[in-house]
């Protein structure tokens, strides 16, 4: 060891706030009992039943050995990503403003990936390893024990100084940090985010079933089961609404970078008919270099199909109806019809019975019935 451990950490502080680091704690790297039963529970009602998360996730994700062997402490890191929402004219889709800037992986990566050098290189070894959001570890968990914030009742990690649009990251480390200590607070009798979300995700008792948030649905590559479509109004990617509406992020502000602010207005607010026409040239031109870029263009075309549903106006009936007859992918043909039923007008109606007698997929015949009923 060529530098103490409490020197090296300072230093590493140091470098990840010069970085963009809103703030940096340190944790011990113990599993986490609480947070592995917690995840039990979650995984054992189903509340993420669309991710492949299972009893072995809940060990690993709770235990960083899972990740670097021999692991002493995690220097948890949260990076403030909020800015100004564009304007956004009427017919233009809602994206979560996570992902209307260049994909945060790459910056988080690019920041830790900085940090743990500065780390290895003053303890004279390979003494770490990163993780951001991909990576088996329950990041909220160990980000509170660490004293960066407590997890709110919207089940995300907020900071008392930064707010809950921070995005979380870990240098997982084999050296012996001081840890700091975990903030006593919680969210009291607030219960704005469970009153604010539209399709009852949050149930109040600081849990989540995530197969009813926007943010999982509007990822989905199956169809959007048919009784969330109307919740989902015109979010097309993600959902901000429970963070928008909490107190302490409402009080942060914007203190985002600018590297979160949005690439330009067709990304972080699109028109909706050009959405629905979305093909993957274009799609990797604008998406691919966002968050929003790893589904595809039909999981952008089916969003913007259900976000013309629910914004019930007419004027998206020719769009609509072209791409019922001619998107190749039957889930956005699927979702077309359901749009088309939505808005019932009497042009809409009729080329929802032309289509009928054409279509050759079932699960898209399903959907013109479930649309004429
Ligand atoms: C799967 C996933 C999702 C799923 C499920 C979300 C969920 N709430 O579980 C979906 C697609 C819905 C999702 C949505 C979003 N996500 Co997401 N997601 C993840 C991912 C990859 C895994 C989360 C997971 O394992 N969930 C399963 C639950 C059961 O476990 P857990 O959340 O890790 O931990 C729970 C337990 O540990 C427990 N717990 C443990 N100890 C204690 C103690 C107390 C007192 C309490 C109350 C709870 C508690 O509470 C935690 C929260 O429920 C993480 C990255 C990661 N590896 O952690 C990002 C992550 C959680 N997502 C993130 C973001 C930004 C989002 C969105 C805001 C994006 C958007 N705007 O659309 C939304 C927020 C929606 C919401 N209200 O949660 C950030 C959150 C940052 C933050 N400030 O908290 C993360 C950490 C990614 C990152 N590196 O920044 N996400
Ligand atoms: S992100 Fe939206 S849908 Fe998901 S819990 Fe929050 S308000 Fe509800
Ligand atoms: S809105 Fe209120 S209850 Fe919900 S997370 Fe924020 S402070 Fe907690």
């Amino acid at each position: 060891m060529i530098v103490a451990p409490n020197s090296i950490k300072a230093l590493a502080v140091e470098r990840a706030r010069a970085l963009g680091a809103g703030d940096v704690r340190v944790v011990d790297a113990r599993a986490d009992a609480e947070s592995r039963e917690r995840m039990r529970a979650s995984f054992g009602r189903g509340d993420l039943r669309t991710w492949a998360y299972d009893d072995a996730y809940a060990r690993a994700a709770a235990d960083p050995q899972a990740i670097l062997a021999g692991a002493r402490s995690i220097v948890c890191i949260a990076v403030p990503y909020a800015t100004a929402e564009p304007a956004r004219p009427p017919l233009h889709g809602r994206v979560s403003n996570y992902a209307w800037s260049p994909d945060y992986h790459l910056r988080m990566r690019s920041l830790l990936s900085a940090v743990a050098g500065e780390i290895d290189r003053a303890a004279g070894a390979p003494v770490t390893a990163i993780a951001c959001d991909t990576k088996p570890i329950a990041e909220r968990a160990f980000a509170a024990r660490a004293g960066l914030g407590w997890i709110g009742k919207h089940t995300n990690l907020i900071s008392p100084s930064l707010g809950s649009f921070v995005f979380l990251g870990e240098i997982v480390t084999t050296l012996a940090f001081e840890p700091d200590a975990p903030l006593r607070k919680s969210c009291g009798s607030c219960a704005r985010c469970i009153d604010g979300c539209p399709t009852g995700a949050l149930r109040g008792d600081y849990t989540i079933d995530a197969t009813r948030c926007i943010a999982d649905l509007t990822q989905r590559t199956d169809p959007i089961p048919r009784e969330m479509r109307a919740l989902i109004g015109d979010w097309i990617w993600g959902c901000d609404i429970c963070q928008v509406v909490c107190p302490p992020t409402r009080n942060a502000g914007n203190q985002g970078s600018d590297a979160f602010v949005p690439f330009d207005a067709a990304t972080a607010a699109p028109a909706l008919t050009e959405l629905l026409q979305l093909r993957s040239g274009e799609f990797k031109r604008r998406y691919a270099r966002t968050a929003m870029g790893w589904r595809g263009a039909a999981v952008l075309r089916r969003n913007a199909a259900i976000g013309l549903g629910n914004a019930l106006d007419r004027s998206a009936v020719p769009a609509l109806v072209q791409a019922l007859a001619s998107d190749p992918h039957p889930m956005v043909r699927g979702a077309a019809a359901w749009a088309l039923g939505r808005i019932a007008a009497p042009k809409a109606l009729e080329a929802l019975r032309a289509h009928a007698v054409v279509e050759s997929d079932s699960g898209v015949q399903e959907e013109i019935t479930a649309a004429l009923l």
